[in-house]
């Protein structure tokens, strides 16, 4: 289905979840190199919000709507639709998705889905190696950084001897890893000192850890939602007292709740899925009404681990 569909069309426009992380960029790009440097008679684009954290790695294409018309967009590192960037997608004769997440798909039937794998980006080299295709080392770079963020660092992972094995061959391919480490491991002054206020600021209740940010943290800190919402969630990761943790994060824009999940052992997806969210077993989330539904999450963590 990958390749047939990719030979299938012209002009590929490729989407990915909206308030990106690398796994999601890197898949996105990664993908637009291959295509580029394997069909050189294809137009192909990437599109989607981006975050200025980021921009290190590459930048999105701004294009117009009827680049859609006949079109196939691939969606990659996400399968449901309130979370696919620019809803443009739509518009595409043809749609194929390419996830690793642990949801049911409500986009297209044309899905390839693998939950074994530890990143978006480790799914897309696999596909373009059994297709045969040539990995470009800016490619490679672009898939090495999915793979070592969404995988912290090779701590994660299923199968640990295929991400491993992916990562050799992208290396193989050129990825520029010593050029991601660069950028991933400096960080301004104020993230810093931001992480120093959170670690004082989480409330452990029994094995669960959590915090509660209202709107006004963002008038402490001059950053972005996602660098609390996601960026503070590991806070409270690696302390042994505690197997759930979990962030809300007040989101002005929506008028709703964001909550990140993480456990060290007990899955905990079932959870995020009863209030609408998804994503993998010990690493996810789901949009919630309010505080008080928050606290409700933090109930049946307890419940789960028998702390209630
Ligand atoms: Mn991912």
């Amino acid at each position: 289905m990958f390749l047939d569909l990719i030979k299938k069309y012209d002009r590929i426009i490729i989407h990915r979840h909206n308030r990106p992380d690398m796994d999601a960029l890197g898949s996105q790009l990664g993908l637009k190199e291959i295509i580029k440097d394997n069909f050189n008679n294809k137009e192909v684009y990437a599109v989607g919000d981006m975050t200025n954290k980021y921009e290190f790695i590459g930048r999105m294409d701004l294009i117009d709507d009827k680049l859609y018309e006949n079109s196939l967009v691939i969606i990659t590192d996400v399968q449901v639709k309130n979370m696919v960037s620019d809803e443009r997608y739509k518009l595409a004769k043809e749609l194929l998705v390419i996830d690793h997440h642990n949801n049911d798909c409500d986009i297209t039937n044309n899905v390839i889905k693998d939950i074994t794998m530890v990143a978006a980006c480790e799914l897309i080299t696999k596909l373009a190696i059994d297709s045969n295709l040539k990995i470009s080392s800016k490619a490679a770079t672009y898939l090495y950084a999915g793979l070592i963020t969404d995988s912290g660092r090779f701590l994660y992972g299923s199968n640990m001897a295929h991400s491993l094995s992916i990562a050799s061959k992208l290396c193989s391919f050129g990825a520029d890893f010593k050029y991601i480490y660069d950028n991933l491991y400096v960080e301004p002054l104020e993230y810093r000192k931001m992480k120093a206020y959170f670690e004082n600021k989480f409330i452990v209740d029994g094995h669960v850890a959590y915090l509660f940010n209202d709107k006004d943290v963002f008038d402490k800190f001059n950053v972005e939602f996602m660098d609390i919402s996601r960026g503070m969630v590991q806070v409270m990761s690696g302390i042994k007292e505690i197997e759930i943790w979990a962030n809300f994060t007040y989101d002005v824009t929506k008028n709703k709740v964001i909550g990140e999940f993480r456990s060290r052992n007990k899955t905990i997806v079932d959870i995020a899925k009863k209030y609408g969210g998804g994503g993998h077993n010990l690493a996810c989330g789901a949009t919630l009404d309010d505080f008080n539904q928050a606290k409700e999450v933090i109930k049946d963590f307890k419940k789960l681990i028998g702390d209630e």
